[in-house]
Formats: structure tokens, sequence, C-alpha cells
């Protein structure tokens, strides 16, 4: 569709830039441009279903169903109307038509379920995962814990203001501490949270989440393909609500065990009583 393919250019355009740039940044791709409508560009195969789902079930049977009606309303104008059909029939019912008019509708809503359920079912069934992330939100921010494999630290991640963005950082968009997490590797999300429900959403990967406190939600996604990808809290949870955003780099393994190794002794300090792993880490 029109907008898919809007966002790869504009994932295109963008990658193009940072590299005409000479900047060591990785390529923003999951974030919207100027002009653009639709999906942001898919990086995970539920996003891919989703998208597939939208464009191609979804939106056939709206536009069908609504060109359907329009040229029933306009046959019913012009061949029924006080001057073509000076003496209207009299029939009250028709048993065929409405048969007709009960069955297929229920059968356009089986082809939309079957999909449906088995896109719920992918997001909900969690394949074994590598790695599992957890995030926790608060007003107004979200905070990352490492599983202990992975050195079990825990840090914050707040909205860098406009002033401190560096060129190429979306505004509103971009974070002081991202997440880094390596491409190709099915990563669990963990997500909760510590005051009010928030919701931790990244659309490029097909997740979106309720973070409830006192209650786990669980999502999933594997990156097909590295580069920074945005979301936000989409669940309205006070005054800065839009001001919480989600900044994730997919990056290569090798690449993220080396941001690990910085990130063990940056966020040594951190309680531990955000990370992924059962057995938490006594303060
Ligand atoms: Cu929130």
């Amino acid at each position: 569709m029109g907008g898919h393919s809007f966002a790869i250019r504009a994932g295109a355009a963008a990658l193009a830039a940072s590299v005409a740039a000479g900047s060591a940044a990785a390529a923003v791709v999951g974030a919207p441009q100027s002009g653009e409508i639709g999906f942001l560009p898919a990086d995970s195969p539920v996003q891919s279903d989703i998208e597939w789902f939208h464009n191609a079930i979804l939106l056939p049977v709206t536009i069908g169903i609504s060109l359907l009606v329009l040229a029933l309303l306009a046959y019913v104008v012009f061949r029924f109307n006080e001057r073509a059909n000076p003496t209207p029939s009299r029939t009250a019912h028709n048993g065929p038509l409405e048969i007709a008019w009960t069955v297929l509708p229920a059968l356009v809503l089986v082809v939309i379920a079957v999909p449906s359920f088995r896109l719920l079912a992918q997001q909900l069934v969690i394949p074994a995962p590598d790695m599992t992330l957890k995030v926790t939100a608060s007003q107004w921010h979200w905070t990352y814990g490492y599983p202990k494999n992975d050195g079990g630290f825990s840090f914050d991640s707040l909205i860098k203001e406009d002033k401190d963005l560096k060129p190429g950082e979306p505004r509103l968009l971009t974070v002081d501490n991202a997440v880094y997490l390596p491409v190709g590797k099915v990563i669990e999300v963990d997500v909760t949270s510590q005051d009010v429900i928030h919701s931790f959403s990244v659309p490029s990967f097909g997740v979106k989440i309720d973070a409830i406190p006192g209650r786990l939600n669980k999502a999933w996604f594997k990156a097909e393909q590295e580069g920074v990808f945005h979301g936000q809290c989409s669940n309205i949870c006070g005054i800065d609500h839009a001001f919480m955003p989600v900044e994730i780099q997919i990056v290569s393994q090798d690449a993220y065990q080396t941001w690990l190794a910085g990130a063990k002794k940056q966020f040594a300090r951190a309680d531990g009583l955000d990370v992924a792993d059962e057995e938490r880490v006594k303060p």
C-alpha cells in the first residue's frame, strides 16, 4: 500500500542521509517522517503479519463493503424514486434475500476472524526467548533491566530535551539512555509499572502492551534489521504522558557485547530491582 512504500522510502532516505553525513550513528528506521501515512517500516515477523492483515484483508473488506453500500444506495435513489417508479411494490418479505444478507456478512466475519486469531496467537505465544528485557514504566520514564546473564543491571531512560538533540535525532522520541538489543534474536519483554497504567509500544516490532502496577505483561519481538526504533507510551498516564519515548538500538551481536561491557560498568550501581531474572540481586 501507499503508506508502506512511503515508510520504506523514508527509511531508505534516513539511511542515505546518515551515510551522507558520514555519521557513525545508526540510521533511524522506526520513526515517523513528515508527510507520511500508514505504518512505520516493519522490523519483526509479527509487525510484517500485522501489515499483511491490514493491507490484504481489512482494507479490501472495508473498501469493498463501502463501495457495495454506495452502489446499492445509488441504485435505490435512481431506480426507485417517485418519478422512475410511481407505483411501489408491496413486497414485505423475501426469504432467499434475507438468508443471503445474514449469511454473507457472517462469512465476511469468518474471513476476518481466521487470520486475526492467528495473529493474536503469534503475539501471545512467545517462542523460546534468547533474552528477556524487563521494562518498568514510571511517571514519566522507562526503566530497563537486563537479565543476570548479561550483567543484571538496570537503568532509567528519559526524554532528551530539544536543546540536547544531536543532528538526526528525532524530536520528542530520543532518550538519554537508549536500550541496546542484538539483531535476529527472540527478545521477550516483561512489562510492568510502578505507579499508574502506561503502555509500552514500539510500532516497528508490532509491540503494544499495557504496563500495569502489580502485574507482569509479556510480549516479544525478533528484530530482523539493525537500526534505531522508536515508540511512545500509549496509554494516557498523566501530564508528561507525551514525553516518555522509547528508543531501541538494534545492533549486531558484537556491537551489543561492546555496549554491554560499557553498560555493566556505567549502570553497576543500580539497585538491581528491575532486572528480568527471577532471582533478584540483593541490595
Ligand atoms: Cu506513560
